[in-house]
């Protein structure tokens, strides 16, 4: 082993917590870029997604996972809890992230008495969204938590705001074993570039369109050409599953895809720092659910109907 190996430090930091705590909105902050996309719609992360940090000697692999819930009937929603929980098994780390203005609510309590099942991990409690909850609801959450399970410390962030997520972060790499990098250092994820584009399109609607919504909408890049000018032309397809979802998403004489197109562009240029010429198309495919492909480019296991969850 070589010399820096011996004083580098490696591990996995899963990120757990019910829907909607902020999860993806806490990784993309201590990564410092987006890598996992984040709505007030609960349910938005559909699988595991890795955020990559240097800090100091160590490196931490932080894992975002879909929110914890109670899943229904439904084989895409079991697929999701079933990611969720697998996240946990590599964990060096667990952080457990928690919307302080939401309380120990149902969902917390549920995820913790599961929790107990799972033996040897480490875990951080981390009290959320700061910015909107008064103190002494703070001190409560922390003190009810804090008796119902052994947390190594709490932190009190504001991940929107990037308010004490940096001494989080600090935390946490002091608690990563020993070991060499798995990563390059400049590596922020391990998302292919075709599928984050399809990921920041899926964010754009989810927060475009706030009609009967289907959550089971999905989206995928079918071409992407780079040109000799720098540019690059990507295709993609947005699924629905009935007609009518077709006709909310395209809107009046397409008005609500193009304003969705042009937000999902605006973000991709940003990323990728060059001219993006993005087209999206809209179809409609009954019973995609069942479908499996969709596991398999998910990485969602289509056999884990027979998990439940909770
Ligand atoms: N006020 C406030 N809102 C926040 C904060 N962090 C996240 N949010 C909001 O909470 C909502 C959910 O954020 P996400 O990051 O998508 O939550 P998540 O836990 O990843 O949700 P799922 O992937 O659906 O489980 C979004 O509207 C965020 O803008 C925060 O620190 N303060
Ligand atoms: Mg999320």
């Amino acid at each position: 082993m070589s010399d820096s190996a011996d004083k580098s430090f490696c591990g996995f930091a899963t990120i757990i917590g019910a829907p909607n705590a902020g999860k993806s909105t806490l990784i993309n902050t201590m990564v410092g870029e987006k890598v996992s996309i984040v709505s007030s719609k609960v349910q938005t992360t559909r699988t595991r997604v890795l955020g990559i940090v240097v800090e100091g000697t160590s490196q931490i692999i932080f894992v975002d996972t879909p929110g914890l819930f109670k899943p229904g009937n439904d084989r895409m929603e079991k697929a999701i809890v079933a990611s969720a929980w697998e996240g946990l098994s590599d964990a060096d780390l667990v952080l457990f992230v928690v919307d302080a203005t939401k309380g120990m609510s149902r969902p917390v309590r549920t995820i913790m008495d599961r929790l107990k099942n799972v033996t040897g991990k480490k875990y951080i409690l981390v009290l959320n969204k700061v910015d909107e909850t008064a103190k002494t609801k703070l001190l409560e959450i922390a003190t009810m938590m804090n008796a119902a399970m052994d947390f190594e410390a709490t932190f009190m962030v504001s991940a929107r705001d990037n308010d004490g997520v940096k001494d989080l972060v600090k935390y946490v790499a002091g608690l990563m074993p020993q070991g060499p990098f798995h990563y390059p250092e400049d590596q922020m994820t391990d998302m292919p570039m075709r599928l984050l584009a399809a990921e920041i399109t899926r964010e754009k609607l989810f927060r475009a369109v706030h009609e009967e919504i289907p959550y089971d909408i999905t989206v995928e890049t079918e071409s992407w050409e780079e040109f000799e000018d720098g540019s690059i032309k990507i295709d993609q397809v947005v699924f629905v599953a009935r007609d009518g979802q077709k006709k909310i998403i395209l809107g009046r004489g397409g008005e609500m895809i193009g304003k969705i197109g042009t937000q999902a562009r605006t973000e991709l240029e940003e990323i990728m720092g060059c001219r993006v010429h993005l087209k999206l198309f809209v179809k409609v495919r009954e019973n995609w659910s069942e479908d499996s492909d969709h596991y398999k480019l998910w990485g969602l296991s289509h056999s884990s109907s027979d998990t439940d969850g909770f």
